[in-house]
């Protein structure tokens, strides 16, 4: 696949992906958002995990603020563009792969949107956390009212844009925009090592970890229970359970402990 904004190279199991604009700070343009959707609709085979990252000093900076004033979209223009984000960033979260976001500095707009869309997120000290599309006089497009509202709840999401809040690495821990903080510079270190780790994972486990949880709570609880149920009988059947399950009855696997 040709690519002009990701860099993708491999680590045993794990793709490495860089989203490489860093003289923009990762801004997504119409292009690079188009690029997303097709690297993530056809990742690597071999790639078990994935772990994504931005170049330079900041994870990502959001929407292509220059593009956009030049192009001067449209009501309709902008809707397609936006709904080709969610396109996109669909893939990131249900193509069925688990992506690890490593972040360093900016995670912005449209940054925190793509962040919001993989499923375990490693900030640093230095990281931080916007939604500034108030401040631009635009709307969010790529996915942040449902995605950022179901992390940190509608109504602080709607305080956020009002008050026009940064959050720091701590407080976005707190509020479950990121799962980890990694000492300074080490955020790419620890997601490779959780994706090293979940590599390892049976891939039916992993496919339906990344695809059903998130659906499932889109679910009645009716109709949730069901879908899990149907889930968790199709994984089983995998070839790997019954070596799974031996494992820890053999006292092969390492005991769980708090980290
Ligand atoms: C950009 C962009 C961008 C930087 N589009 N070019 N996003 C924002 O409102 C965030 C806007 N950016 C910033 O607040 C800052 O750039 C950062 C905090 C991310 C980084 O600061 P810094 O000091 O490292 O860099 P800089 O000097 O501000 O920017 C370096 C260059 O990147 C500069 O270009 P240059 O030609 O002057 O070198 C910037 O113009 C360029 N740059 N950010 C285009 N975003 C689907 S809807 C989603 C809606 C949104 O995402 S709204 C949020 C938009």
């Amino acid at each position: 696949m040709e690519l002009k904004y990701l860099k993708v190279e491999m680590d045993g199991p794990v793709a490495v992906v860089t989203l490489s604009r860093p003289e923009r700070r990762n801004a997504i343009s119409e292009e690079v958002a188009v690029e997303i959707g097709r690297f993530f609709s056809e990742p690597p085979e071999e790639a078990k995990t994935i772990v994504l990252r931005g170049a330079g000093d900041h994870f990502c900076a959001g929407l292509d603020l220059e593009e956009h004033a030049r192009l001067r979209r449209t009501p309709a223009q902008f809707m397609r563009m936006c709904q080709k984000w969610h396109w996109a960033f669909d893939q990131i979260q249900y193509g069925g792969t688990p992506v690890i976001a490593a972040m360093q500095g900016a995670v912005v707009g449209g940054g925190l949107e793509l962040a919001a869309a993989c499923h375990s997120r490693v900030a640093e000290p230095n990281t931080f956390f916007a939604l500034p599309e108030g401040q631009r006089a635009i709307f969010t497009g790529g996915g942040a009212t449902v995605r950022v509202g179901r992390i940190i709840g509608p109504d602080r999401m709607v305080d956020m844009m009002l008050a026009a809040r940064t959050f720091d690495a701590k407080r976005g821990y707190e509020l479950g925009l990121c799962h980890e903080i990694a000492d300074e510079g080490k955020s790419f270190d620890r997601a490779m090592e959780i994706a090293q780790g979940a590599a390892k994972h049976a891939p039916l486990s992993n496919y339906a970890i990344v695809t059903a949880i998130g659906r499932i709570n889109d679910m009645s609880t009716t109709d949730g229970l069901f879908a899990e149920s149907l889930m968790a009988g199709i994984v089983q059947s995998g070839p790997e359970v019954a070596e799974g399950l031996d494992n820890f009855l053999k006292r092969k696997a390492k005991r769980l402990e708090p980290k």
